[in-house]
C-alpha cells in the first residue's frame, strides 16, 4: 500500500458537534434498517474505519473477531489509534467526541483534505452511530506508550478514559455488542462477515485482513499482494473458465479517482463482471460498470477497424464483444450515491465518463502492443457474432424435422408424429403412463402425437410463469407444443395443428382437463383464441345390442342409445370404462382418435372477463367445483365434427 501524506490530526481539528439521539431515533436513517443488513452495517462501519486508517498508509493488519455469542464483534486495527488527548474546548477526550458525536471527525470535511476520503458506509457516518446503536461499547486505544480504554453504553461514556498501563506500538480496538432494543435480532452471520473481509482483502492489496470466527473456532487469513487480479484468477478457477488470452488485462489508475480493473476473455459463455465502489459490492452494477462496458466496446471496435479485421457476413453486437468476459472493477469515489432496493447500484454520473476515458486508450494500448492476444480475443468476439446468428436463424426455422432430429430437446416421453407437415397434426395431452401407452398404440403415427402426464398437473393458478415452469409437467407441455407461453405465445409457432386434451371421462379425468385448461387460459391464452386447443370426448360406456356396439359419452347418452336401439328380446350388454388405459388401443381409436368417427370439442372463450373470474373463483377450492365449471365450458364450447 502506498501512504498517502495527510495532514497531522489532533483534537483542534474537530469542529462539528451533534449528540446522538437522533441515530436512536431512526436509525434506518443512518443504517438503512434495523433487520440483518442493518446489523451488519455496524460491522461494516467500524471496520471501514480501519481500512481507511490502512488506506492512508498507518496501518497493515485488521483482525476482526465474532465472539461465541454470536452478537458481539471486536474490529482491531494497528494504526496510529484514535486520539485520547483532551479538546481543548470541550475538555473531553478526542476518543469521547469520536464516539458520541454525530458527524464528529474528519470524514466530513471534504475539500479540506480530511482523513477519510472514500470510506465506505452507507451514509458515509461513522463508529459514534455504532455506538449509538450499541447496548455496549469498549474502545481500547494504544498510543503514545499506553493503552487507554474508554466504555460506552447506549452511545453514552458510562467510564472515564483509563490509563491501563504501558503499551508498544499503536493501534485501536472496538468492541460492541448491538442494542437489543434497537434490533429485533442481534446474531450475526459469520459467512457474510467473511466473505466481506475476504473481498476487502482483495480489494486493498497487502492489507491483512484476519478472520476470527470464535463460534466456529476457526481463524483464517486473507492477505493478497496482488489484489483484484488474485480475485480474477479465484473467480477464473472457481467458475471453470478458461481465459483465451494469458495475461488479463490490468489497469490501475491513481491520479484523480482510483480506480483498478482486471478482466479476461473466457471460453464461458456468461459475462461476469464483480465491481465495487470503495470496497462495497455494487451487485447491480450502475454508472461504474456502464463506463466500463463502454469503453471496452469502443475500444475493440476502434481496434478492428484500424485493423481491417471487420468480418464479412456477420455483425459484431456488443453482446458479442462481452461474452465471456470475467473481471474485477473497483472504483473509489468521495461521495458514492447508491440506488435500488438495496442499494447495490452506483448513481453517480460523473463516474461513467471517467470509468469509460480511463479504460478506453489504455486498452486499446495494450492490444495494439499484445497484437498476439488481440487477434485471439477478435476471433473469440467473430466466434461469438456467428455462434449468435446461427442459433437465431435456427430457432427461426424450427419445425418437427429439427426438432426431432434433437436439436430442439423436446420431453423424452412425447412420442411424436411423423410426418412433418403441421397442416394435420394433432397432440393427445393424455393423463397416464397407462392411457398414454394405449393412445400411442391406438394412434395414427403420421398425424397424431401422444404427450402422457404423470399424475396430477399442478394448480398454476395465481402463481407466477417462472414458478409455474419449475414443474416438470408443464414445462415438458411447453417445450412439446414449441410456441413459447406467456406474453411471448405465438400460435404460428405451434408445433401442431390441434391441440387436444385427452383425459378420461370421470371427474378426476375432468379435473386434470382443467388445470390445464386454467394454465393455458393464463399462459397461452392465444392458443384458445386461435381455436386450437380442443377436449376429447371419450366413451364413458360400451354397449352391445346384438351384433352392433355403441359408445357412450356418459350416462344420458347412455340411457338414449338403450331407448332407440333396444328390440325385442336382445338383451343389452354394458361395459363401463374404468379409464382409458383400460380400452384396447383399438377401441381408443375408434371411439375418440380416429377424425372420422370421434367427437371433439373446440375450446372458445365467450366471455373472457367471466371465464377470468370464474377461475380466479374456482381454482384452489375444491374439486366438484371445478368440475362443474369444466362441464359448463364444455357446453358453450362449439361442437365439432373434424
Ligand atoms: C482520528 C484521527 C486520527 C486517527 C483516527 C481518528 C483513527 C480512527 C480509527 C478508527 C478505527 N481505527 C482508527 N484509527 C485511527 C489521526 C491521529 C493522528 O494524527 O495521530
Amino acid at each position: 500500500m502506498s501512504a498517502v501524506a495527510t495532514k497531522s490530526y489532533n483534537a483542534s481539528s474537530i469542529t462539528v458537534l451533534e449528540g446522538l439521539d437522533p441515530v436512536r431515533k431512526r436509525p434506518g436513517m443512518y443504517i438503512g434498517g434495523t433487520g440483518s443488513a442493518g446489523l451488519h452495517h455496524l460491522v461494516w462501519e467500524i471496520f471501514d474505519n480501519s481500512v481507511d486508517e490502512a488506506m492512508n498508509g498507518h496501518a497493515d493488519c485488521i483482525e476482526v473477531t465474532l465472539h461465541k455469542d454470536g452478537s458481539s464483534i471486536t474490529v482491531s486495527d494497528n494504526g496510529r489509534g484514535i486520539p485520547v488527548d483532551l479538546h481543548p474546548k470541550h475538555k473531553k477526550p478526542a476518543l469521547e467526541i469520536i464516539l458520541c458525536t454525530l458527524h464528529a471527525g474528519g470524514k466530513f470535511d471534504n475539500g479540506q483534505g480530511g482523513n477519510y476520503k472514500t470510506s465506505g458506509g452507507l451514509h458515509g457516518v461513522g463508529a459514534s452511530v455504532v455506538n449509538a446503536l450499541a447496548k455496549k461499547l469498549v474502545a481500547t486505544i494504544r498510543r503514545d506508550g499506553y493503552e487507554w480504554e474508554m466504555e460506552f453504553r447506549q452511545g453514552k461514556a458510562v467510564s472515564k478514559l483509563k490509563k491501563n498501563g504501558s503499551a508498544r506500538g499503536s493501534g485501536t480496538t472496538i468492541f460492541f455488542h448491538p442494542d437489543p432494543t434497537i434490533f429485533p435480532k442481534t446474531e450475526f452471520n459469520p459467512d457474510t462477515i467473511r466473505e466481506r473481509l475476504e473481498v476487502a482483502s482483495y480489494i486493498h492489496k497487502g492489507l491483512k485482513v484476519v478472520w476470527n470466527d470464535e463460534l466456529s473456532g476457526k481463524k483464517e487469513v486473507f492477505k493478497h499482494e496482488e489484489g483484484i487480479l488474485a480475485f480474477l484468477k479465484k473467480i477464473l478457477a472457481e467458475k471453470n473458465a478458461k481465459p483465451v488470452h494469458e495475461q488479463p488485462f490490468v489497469l490501475e489508475k491513481v491520479n484523480g479517482v482510483r480506480l483498478e480493473m482486471c478482466f479476461s476473455w473466457t471460453e464461458a459463455t456468461e459475462e461476469l463482471l464483480k465491481s465495487y465502489v470503495n470496497g462495497i459490492p455494487t451487485s447491480s452494477g450502475g454508472t461504474h460498470e456502464n463506463g466500463l462496458r463502454a469503453g471496452v466496446l469502443k475500444a475493440i471496435r476502434n481496434y478492428i477497424e484500424t485493423h481491417n479485421l471487420t468480418p464479412r457476413g456477420v455483425t459484431l453486437a456488443a453482446e458479442d464483444i462481452r461474452e465471456g468476459v470475467i473481471g474485477v472493477l473497483s472504483v473509489f469515489a468521495e461521495d458514492p450515491q447508491f440506488q435500488g432496493q438495496t442499494k447495490d447500484r452506483l448513481n453517480n454520473p460523473e463516474m461513467q465518463s471517467m470509468v469509460d476515458g480511463a479504460v478506453r486508450p489504455v486498452l486499446e494500448q495494450w492490444l495494439n502492443s499484445n497484437r498476439t492476444v488481440a487477434e485471439t480475443i477478435v476471433n473469440r468476439i467473430i466466434i461469438a457474432a456467428r455462434a449468435r446468428e446461427a442459433s437465431r436463424a435456427a430457432s427461426a426455422s424450427i419445425s418437427r424435422k429439427t426438432a426431432t432430429a434433437g436439436r430442439l430437446n423436446l420431453p423424452g416421453k412425447l412420442a411424436d408424429c411423423s410426418s412433418n407437415g403441421r397442416d394435420q397434426s394433432e397432440l393427445f395431452i393424455v393423463e397416464g403412463d397407462s392411457a398414454g401407452g394405449s393412445a400411442k398404440q391406438g394412434r395414427d403415427r403420421t398425424t397424431q402425437a401422444i404427450l402422457p402426464l404423470r399424475g396430477k398437473v399442478l394448480n398454476t393458478e395465481g402463481q407466477s410463469l417462472a414458478k409455474i415452469l419449475e414443474n416438470r409437467e408443464i414445462a415438458d407441455l411447453v417445450t412439446a407444443l414449441g410456441c413459447g407461453c406467456g406474453p411471448d405465445c405465438d400460435p404460428a409457432k405451434l408445433r401442431y395443428h390441434r391441440v387436444i386434451l385427452l383425459a378420461d371421462a370421470d371427474s378426476d379425468g375432468h379435473h386434470i382437463t382443467t388445470l390445464l385448461m386454467t394454465f393455458i387460459f393464463r399462459n397461452m391464452r392465444q392458443l384458445i383464441d386461435a381455436g386450437r386447443i380442443f377436449i376429447a370426448m371419450p366413451p364413458l360406456y360400451r354397449v352391445d345390442i346384438g351384433k352392433e356396439t355403441y359408445w357412450a359419452a356418459d350416462d344420458a347418452d347412455k340411457e338414449r342409445i338403450l331407448k332407440q336401439h333396444t328390440r325385442g328380446n336382445a338383451k343389452p350388454e354394458i361395459t363401463r370404462f374404468k379409464g382409458l388405459g383400460e380400452m384396447m388401443p383399438k377401441v381408443l381409436w375408434e371411439t375418440t382418435l380416429n377424425p372420422k368417427t370421434r367427437r371433439l370439442l373446440r375450446v372458445e372463450i365467450s366471455d373472457a372477463l367471466e371465464t377470468d373470474r370464474v377461475i380466479n373463483e374456482l381454482m384452489g377450492k375444491d374439486a366438484s367445483a371445478r368440475f362443474r365449471f369444466i362441464m359448463e365450458r364444455a357446453e358453450e364450447a362449439d361442437e365439432l365434427d373434424v
